[in-house]
């Protein structure tokens, strides 16, 4: 494996890199085994499946599945210090900056499908600041080639500061890689992936990763599981974000940008909200359409 800073200076100048052999190989078949269970138990149908994501073979909002994914994704050293790099807010002065105070947006799985992929940015709006602040990681669990639908990404659009077309895919790369390999993108970056035309799975276990101010994809807050709360480090709470949620109201905090020690607060959300000054109920029953 390269030293940290030799995927930096990657990244920084083509948007992308391939850590090779970044995932050790128990750790591969652990993921991988979890991610082919999920996959064969029949779940409640999703809503509103992004046109991108259709007839493509995923699984969502992951860390609310099994704890190891979080574990296993929240406690890569090569991975944690480039997201510190990119994506830590230096002048969040309640956490040390050695460790993250950027948040996880989003935990899903992906084995592709027969359709290509289409060219896209994941980072909602483009730029060619020298600061970004969506990153996403994926875990190779599968070897992923042309023939099973890697990713392609066009190398250095993360700086072009427009979307991309679909005409940009005569500049695309396909990223080949092995299973255990693990491929970073600043997510600006034009990317989409080929259709896999082989009958072999490519499932690749990925992470959105964000700056703290960007809305995370789901309510971690209500919907993470109580007995997964108790087994997570201070580090790995305020990744899911639980430093930085937004305050009650002005009695319960003033300062969005918090230590480990509101992370207990803004699980206990009820609880402060009863004790504020000024206490406003928690509305009882969803509006009326
Ligand atoms: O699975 C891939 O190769 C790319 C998927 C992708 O673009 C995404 O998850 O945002
Ligand atoms: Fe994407």
């Amino acid at each position: 494996m390269e030293k940290v800073s030799h995927y930096i200076n990657e990244i920084k100048r083509n948007g992308y890199a391939r850590i090779t052999a970044g995932i050790s190989t128990e750790d591969v078949s652990a993921l991988l085994s979890k991610v082919r269970e999920i996959n064969n138990f029949s779940d409640k149908p999703c809503d509103g499946i992004p046109m991108l994501n259709q007839g493509h073979n995923m699984l969502y909002n992951l860390q609310n599945k099994d704890i190891m994914f979080i574990k296993k994704a929240f406690n890569n050293q090569v991975v944690n210090a480039i997201l510190i790099h990119f994506l830590n807010d230096p002048w969040y002065k309640a956490i040390k900056q050695d460790s993250p105070n950027y948040i996880m947006r989003n935990m899903i799985a992906r084995s592709g499908g027969n359709k290509f992929m289409p060219l896209h940015i994941d980072s909602m709006v483009p730029s060619k600041g020298s600061h970004p602040w969506l990153f996403q990681v994926a875990f190779m669990l599968e070897d992923s080639t042309r023939e099973n639908g890697c990713t392609i990404v066009v190398p250095g659009s993360h700086l072009s500061d427009r979307y991309c077309s679909q005409e940009d895919v005569a500049k695309a790369i396909p990223i080949e890689s092995k299973a255990g390999d693990i491929v970073v993108w600043d997510s600006r970056v034009f990317h989409g992936a080929l259709q896999n035309s082989s009958n072999r799975t490519r499932w690749a276990f990925t992470t959105t990763y964000s700056c703290w101010w960007i809305k995370q994809m789901y309510d971690f807050r209500q919907t993470l599981p109580a007995e997964f709360i108790s087994q997570l480090t201070d580090v790995e709470l305020s990744i899911l974000g639980f430093c930085s949620l937004q305050p009650i109201d002005e009695h319960d905090r003033i300062d969005i940008r918090g230590g480990y020690e509101v992370i207990r607060k803004c699980l206990d959300y009820k609880r402060v909200y009863s004790q504020s000054a000024n206490p406003m109920p928690l509305r009882p029953n969803p509006l009326p359409l």
